[in-house]
């Protein structure tokens, strides 16, 4: 629960980042003081239906109570944990993507409310989005390479605590720590607009030298999109950089391409199982043709980075 758990009784699932546990059946653990009863918020498990591509198809609560119905915690009960574990069980159901790079899909990730609270707390802040430039970089108009307007958001700046609980889950799925993560990059694409391919790691090559490097992306996509704005993982493939000599990064016919629906988070490795920067990682934006796309980033470092509301000082 920890820093997030006053705030938020009026989204699903407030008690916990997707979690069931002993904590759904105790009203009186100090811990669940303040969220909304898991018991008095689900829906039915019997009563869930899957609907493809439907906005209002359910996030983590639902998930939490298909696992309660199928009678699996009387089977195998929560376990007695570590000091920093948790008594609950995470339920994120994943589909493997890719292991080039290893890159796996959270369906139904987050929320509808969620989503929804994220877009409008980003959407009075939106600015044109940039690109970091590498040393020696001549591009005449490197902004034309993203054309996304875009604002970061820190969970510190969320009183409703569901930057938080996002935070948390990604945490939860991914095992590294809140601290690790820069804060949310929130992006929003309109007709026409993209990310052409690139890499999220600072390659201290063409970057010199860096303190940390970003090790994942988490992509949690806040939005459908009516016709283009895939993710696109040009390289993705066993053989796949075989296709780098020469490519266009704006090509969105190559590779993988995962077609955004609202709630699913996309996560993907810049480095190798080895810890080495994972070449076939470059993935873009392509453009969207009809619609809108809203989409948040958590960039993920290998050391600690420390948010407004995730300081370093617990770092081990
Ligand atoms: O918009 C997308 O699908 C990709 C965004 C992205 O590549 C990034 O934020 O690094």
């Amino acid at each position: 629960m920890g820093r997030y758990s006053s705030q938020m009784a009026h989204f699903p699932d407030a008690e916990a980042t997707g979690g069931l546990g002993r904590r759904a059946g105790l009203a009186t653990d100090a811990k669940v003081v303040g969220c909304a009863k898991y018991d008095q918020q689900q829906a039915p498990a019997e009563n869930w239906t899957a609907v493809p591509g439907d906005p209002t198809t359910p996030g983590p609560s639902q998930f939490d109570a298909m696992l309660r119905a199928s009678g699996f915690l009387n089977a195998k009960p929560i376990v007695a944990t570590g000091v920093t574990g948790n008594d609950f069980y995470t339920v994120a159901p994943f589909q493997v993507l890719s292991w080039h790079p290893r890159t796996v899909l959270y369906p139904s990730f987050i929320d509808r409310e969620r989503c929804e609270h994220v877009i409008r707390m980003a959407e009075r802040k939106l600015a044109p989005s940039t690109v970091a430039m590498r040393k020696g970089d001549t591009r005449a108009d490197p902004n034309s390479v993203r054309t996304s307007q875009g604002t970061f958001l820190d969970a510190a700046d969320d009183p409703d605590g569901v930057l938080a609980w996002v935070e948390e889950r990604i945490a939860q799925v991914t095992m590294f720590p809140v601290q690790n993560g820069e804060p949310f990059n929130v992006l929003r694409y309109v007709l026409n607009q993209r990310y052409e391919s690139h890499y999220d790691v600072f390659d201290p090559e063409g970057y010199g030298p860096q303190s940390s490097m970003r090790v994942a992306t988490m992509l949690v996509y806040l939005s459908d999109v009516e016709e283009g704005g895939e993710t696109v993982l040009p390289l993705e493939g066993v053989d796949g950089l075989e296709r780098l000599q020469g490519i266009d990064y704006k090509d969105c016919g190559i590779g993988l391409a995962y077609k955004p629906r609202m709630g699913d988070a996309l996560l993907f490795y810049s480095v190798g199982t080895n810890g080495t920067f994972e070449r076939r990682s470059l993935h873009g934006g392509c453009p969207v043709s009809r619609g809108q796309k809203w989409v948040m980033t958590k960039w993920i470092r290998d050391k600690c980075y420390g948010g407004r509301s995730s300081p370093c000082a617990d770092e081990v």
